[in-house]
C-alpha cells in the first residue's frame, strides 16, 4: 500500500522530488490566508516558503482557512499540511514535462464553520503580521460597488461584531469572509493593537482599496466606531496583481504525481511554470521577503493589474464563453482553434491594448504574445467551463472597463461587445443545459429567467445593473454593438 503524505512519511519521498524549501517543523506562523484553495497553495504559499528560505526566516508559516467547506481542512491536516505542486510545461521540443515539489508552508488549517475561535485569535496573535485572501470574486459579497449587506452570512457577522464588542456572545461561527477578517481587526484592535496589512490576491481592479472600503463598510454597520478608526491608523491593504494558470486537479493528475512521489497526495494542485505577483509597497509592519522569491514591490500595481486582468483575464474569458459554445473543452483548444486565436487577437490589439498604459519595462504586445503562448500549454488541461463559472462578476472586472475607455476615447468597441455577447450567448446555452453546459454563478437564477426571454436575450442581459452600468447599457453605440454581435454568434 502506498503510504499517504506527511511529516512522517517525508523520508520516504522519492529522491528527484524537491522537498520542502525550509523544515516545516521549524516554522512559526505569522500569516493567516483566508481561502485556501487551490491557486493559494501554488501561488502565495511557494513564495512565501521561497521567500522564507532565501531569507533563512521560519516565522512566515501560514495559517489557512478554508472558503466554506471542511473539504481543504480533510486534504490537508491528515498530511500536517504537506502538498504537492505539480508542475507542467513543455520542453524545447514541446513534448510535456512535469516536476513535483513539496511545499510545508501551511502550518496550520481551519475552516470557518467550527474553528472560527481559532481564527479569530491568530488574528489578532502578535507574531501574526500579514493576512492574505483568495476568496474569489463572489466571496468578497458585494452588490454593485459596495459590501452586500443584506447577505446573510455578512449580516450574522455584523450582528456577532456587535455583540462581541458589547461584551455579550464570542467566537460565533463566521458567515462570510469579510466578516471573518473585520471581526479579527475588531479583536486586535482591542487585544494586542499592533499593526497588521492585509493583502488581498484576487482578480479584482484596485482591490486593496476595494477591500479596504468592505471592512469600514462593515465596521460602520456593526456600529464599530473605534475599529474603523483603529483600522484607519493601522491596518494598510496593499494592492496586488496575481498570476499563475491553476486548473482544477483531476484523478489523472493525483495518480501522476503519486507515480513520481511514491506517496499519495490529497491535496495537490497543479500549476503552469509562470508566475508572477506584484505587490504595492505599502506594509504596515514586517512581511515575509516576498521579492527574494522574485515577487515585485513596487508604489504603483495599477498598470500591471490592468494589463492582466484586461489581456490575461478579459481574454481567457472572452475564449472560455466563445469556445465552450464552440465544443473546445480546453482553453488551449480554444486558442489554438485558428479562428477564434484570430478572434482574440484582434480584441487585445484593437480594443485592450489602447486602453493601457504599460506597466514599467513591458512591452504589451509581448506580453499578449506571452499570455496566449501560455494559453496555448495543453498540458495543463484548464477546461473552459471552469474559467466560464461566475461570470456575472467577472465581466466588469475582465471586459466592461476596456468598453467604457473605448468608448471614452470616441471608439465603437466592437471586439469587446463580442466577447460580451459570446458570454450572453454562453448563458442562453447553459440556461438550456445545452451542450452539457451549466450555468455556475451566484446570479444563476437572474441570468435563466433573462435568458428564457429567448428573442430579447441581449436586452435582458443588459438590463442587469448588477454586472452592467447604466452609462455603458445605455450607450447607444456599445447597446447596439452587442445587441448585433449577439444575433451574429447566435446562429
Ligand atoms: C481564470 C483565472 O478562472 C479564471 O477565471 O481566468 O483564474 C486565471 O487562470 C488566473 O487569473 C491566472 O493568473
Amino acid at each position: 500500500m502506498t503510504h499517504r503524505l506527511s511529516l512522517s512519511t517525508l523520508p520516504h519521498l522519492a529522491e528527484n522530488v524537491q522537498r520542502p524549501a525550509v523544515d516545516p517543523r521549524d516554522l512559526g506562523t505569522g500569516l493567516v490566508h483566508l481561502g485556501v484553495g487551490a491557486f493559494h497553495r501554488a501561488h502565495q504559499a511557494v513564495y512565501t516558503e521561497d521567500a522564507m528560505a532565501a531569507g533563512g526566516e521560519t516565522r512566515w508559516g501560514i495559517h489557512a482557512v478554508t472558503q466554506r467547506s471542511p473539504r481543504v481542512a480533510e486534504q490537508l491536516a491528515p498530511q500536517d499540511g504537506l502538498y504537492g505542486v505539480l508542475t507542467k510545461g513543455l520542453d524545447d521540443a514541446g513534448s510535456p514535462t512535469a516536476q513535483l515539489r513539496i511545499v510545508g508552508a501551511v502550518r496550520e488549517i481551519s475552516f470557518p464553520g467550527e474553528q472560527t475561535a481559532a481564527v479569530l485569535s491568530r488574528l489578532a496573535h502578535p507574531a501574526t503580521h500579514v493576512v492574505t485572501l483568495t476568496v474569489t470574486e463572489k466571496g468578497y459579497r458585494r452588490s454593485g460597488t459596495g459590501l452586500d449587506l443584506d447577505d446573510d452570512g455578512v449580516r450574522a457577522d455584523v450582528a456577532a461584531l456587535a455583540d462581541e464588542l458589547g461584551g455579550r456572545a464570542v467566537d460565533r461561527a463566521a458567515g462570510s469572509p469579510i466578516g471573518m477578517l473585520a471581526r479579527g481587526l475588531a479583536r486586535r484592535a482591542r487585544q494586542d493593537a499592533t499593526p497588521i496589512t492585509v493583502v488581498t490576491c484576487d482578480n479584482i481592479v484596485h482591490n486593496g482599496a476595494m477591500l479596504t472600503g468592505l471592512v469600514q463598510e462593515f465596521l460602520a454597520a456593526a456600529g464599530a466606531d473605534d475599529v474603523a478608526d483603529w483600522v484607519h491608523d493601522h491596518v494598510t491593504f496593499p494592492s496586488t496583481m496575481v498570476d499563475r494558470i491553476v486548473p482544477a486537479t483531476t484523478d489523472a493528475d493525483r495518480a501522476e504525481a503519486e507515480a513520481l512521489a511514491g506517496l499519495t497526495d490529497a491535496g495537490l494542485v497543479v500549476a503552469e511554470p509562470f508566475r508572477q505577483w506584484v505587490i504595492e509597497d505599502a506594509f504596515a509592519g514586517p512581511r515575509p521577503a516576498w521579492e527574494r522569491a522574485g515577487a515585485t514591490l513596487t508604489s504603483d500595481v495599477a498598470p500591471f493589474e490592468d494589463a492582466k486582468l484586461r489581456i490575461l483575464n478579459g481574454s481567457h474569458s472572452y475564449l472560455a464563453y466563445r469556445g465552450a459554445v464552440l465544443g473546445h473543452r480546453t482553453i488551449a483548444e480554444a486558442v489554438t482553434d485558428p479562428v477564434l486565436g484570430e478572434e482574440v487577437r484582434a480584441f487585445i490589439d484593437e480594443d485592450v491594448i489602447p486602453t493601457l498604459t504599460p506597466p514599467p519595462g513591458v512591452d504589451l504586445a509581448d506580453y499578449r504574445d506571452s499570455v496566449l503562448g501560455r494559453f496555448e500549454n495543453p498540458a495543463l488541461g484548464h477546461t473552459t467551463i471552469q474559467v466560464a463559472m461566475d461570470g456575472s462578476q467577472k465581466l466588469p472586472v475582465r471586459l466592461l472597463g476596456t468598453a467604457r475607455d473605448r468608448l471614452a476615447q470616441a471608439a465603437v468597441p466592437h471586439r469587446a461587445a463580442r466577447a460580451v455577447a459570446a458570454w450572453m450567448v454562453f448563458v442562453a446555452r447553459a440556461a438550456e443545459g445545452r451542450n452539457g453546459l451549466e450555468l455556475d454563478d451566484p446570479l444563476a437564477p437572474t441570468l435563466a429567467e433573462a435568458a428564457a426571454d429567448g428573442g430579447r436575450l441581449g436586452e435582458r442581459l443588459l438590463g442587469i445593473r448588477e454586472i452592467f452600468p447604466a452609462e455603458l447599457a445605455e450607450d447607444d453605440r456599445f447597446r447596439s454593438a452587442v445587441l448585433t454581435q449577439v444575433t451574429e454568434l447566435s446562429d
